[in-house]
């Protein structure tokens, strides 16, 4: 696959926004700002970044807990983002939602989910409606190494392939489920290495070079497309931050922490375009100064949208 240079300024551009977006996010949430929970891709940015460079708007993304970087990625209205977070009446969900239920069906994104596992299902759902209709819009999947282990992804990966449904299944395989290691919760070493249980391939890619992702997923899309059926591609990388804000991390050491830093997908990306002749420093703090004001306005509009009434609390609310 041939990457042009606007798609590889692209990509870093993408990354450094989802970075630039929840390092405010972790602020935010610290000045008691956001309420709930909330999870960040800080470290994980090359992979939502190199699988949705080969979507469209009228493809499918179903997401996690960790959504922000999906969502973002996938072209998601930084506004209305940071007003769900903020609770607010403006945001996605009319601030009922907050940052694990962020949907956006105009652009395919089918939802955030607090439920690990509750993605597959969808993505599946929604690449057989493909299949029904006869387009050729393809549905991703993100899900994490613990959502691996439930029930619901072994059952969504498996009809998908029974019916060759234009699905792509996306690992995200940050080491951790919380505070369970993969070491202690898979017994074989890879995720992707279940894909033979389904008859599809299955493939690792470092999951912190984002070239490396997009070209991976560039494969599994054109073969979901031409109706060939669902692949499963498995991305090695590493959440920097705790699993939730607030988490004290006491289940893995600084040293492990630190060197997965090293291999941060940022620097990587950014060194190489530098040699590339692609960016500058001048053009990296443009970069920066152009997505600094457009969260600043994203917040200012968070700050300044009114809460929901009251006497909306019951609407739009399923059980
Ligand atoms: C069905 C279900 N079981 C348990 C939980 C509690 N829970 C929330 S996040 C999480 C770990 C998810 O790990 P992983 O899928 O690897 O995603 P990551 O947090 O690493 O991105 C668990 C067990 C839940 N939300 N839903």
């Amino acid at each position: 696959m041939e990457l042009t240079n606007e798609q590889l300024v692209k990509m870093y551009t993408t990354m450094v926004k989802i970075r630039t977006f929840e390092n405010r996010v972790a602020e935010l949430f610290a000045d008691g700002k956001i309420p709930g929970f909330v999870h960040l891709y800080v470290g994980e940015e090359a992979v939502a970044t190199g699988v949705c460079e080969n979507l469209t708007n009228n493809d499918y993304i179903t997401s996690t807990h960790r959504g922000h970087g999906h969502l973002l990625a996938k072209g998601g209205d930084i506004n209305k983002m940071m007003a769900e977070l903020f609770g607010k009446k403006t945001g996605y969900c009319k601030g009922k939602g907050g940052s694990m239920h962020i949907a956006d069906l105009d652009l395919g994104i089918m939802g955030a989910n607090g439920i690990v596992g509750g993605g597959p299902p969808l993505a599946s759902g929604a690449a057989l409606a493909s299949q029904y209709m006869g387009n050729d819009n393809v549905a991703v999947c993100f899900f994490g190494d613990g959502a691996s282990n439930q029930g619901t992804t072994h059952e969504a990966m498996n009809l998908a392939a029974c019916w060759k449904l234009p699905v792509v299944f996306v690992n995200e395989n940050n080491m951790y489920g919380i505070s369970s290691c993969t070491l202690n919760s898979m017994c074989v070493p890879n995720v992707a290495d279940r894909a033979a249980g389904y008859d599809i391939p299955g493939v690792v890619v470092d999951g912190n070079d984002v070239i490396a992702v997009c070209e991976a997923a560039s494969e599994a899309v054109k073969r979901a497309r031409q109706g060939k059926g669902p692949s499963l591609i498995e991305c090695k990388t590493y959440r920097h931050r705790g699993h939730f804000e607030g988490d004290p991390c006491s289940y893995r050491d600084d040293d492990e922490v630190a060197e997965w830093k090293e291999k941060d997908p940022i620097p990587r990306l950014e060194k190489k375009l530098l040699e590339m002749g692609l960016l500058t420093e001048n053009k990296i703090e443009e970069i920066q100064t152009e997505l600094q004001k457009e969260l600043a306005a994203a917040e200012k509009f968070a700050d300044e949208s009114p809460l929901p009434d009251v006497s909306e609390l019951l609407e739009d609310v399923y059980t």
